[in-house]
């Protein structure tokens, strides 16, 4: 009796531990330009690469609306670690004025007050 009280005590510490272990990595993610994988072209919500990150890389040569992604309009800083150019678009389907422009492996940590919150897509160009 005590030998299978001992197993399935430890078979409960295994899946406590692994039911543990997902929790503490989603909570311990905070938004850093190193979050932004290479490759990839990264807008951030906040100044210095903080706050939400998007990805608009990650759908392939270009985001159309960064709304499906509750992101319209709040772009602050962005990272292209792709070796493609980027452009960020006012308005959605790349219309609008173009707020930025990202050369390959460029970075801005703060868009100027006149073009900041305002982003709605964004493709290689
Ligand atoms: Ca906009």
């Amino acid at each position: 009796m005590k030998r299978i009280a001992k197993v399935v005590t430890s078979a409960l510490t295994t899946v406590i531990a692994s039911l543990v272990i997902p929790l503490s990595g989603a909570t311990s993610a905070s938004a850093a330009v190193q979050d932004c994988p290479s490759g990839a072209f990264c807008l951030w919500s906040d100044a210095n690469f903080s706050g939400v990150m998007l990805v608009p890389s990650s759908v392939g040569t270009g985001w159309a609306y960064f709304g499906t992604r509750n992101f319209n309009d709040l772009a602050t800083s962005g990272r292209n670690n792709s070796s493609a150019a980027w452009c960020v678009f006012d308005d959605i389907n790349y219309q609008g004025a173009l707020l930025a422009y990202f050369p390959p492996n460029t970075q801005i940590s703060v868009l100027s007050s006149d073009l900041n919150d305002r982003a709605s897509s964004a493709r290689v160009c």
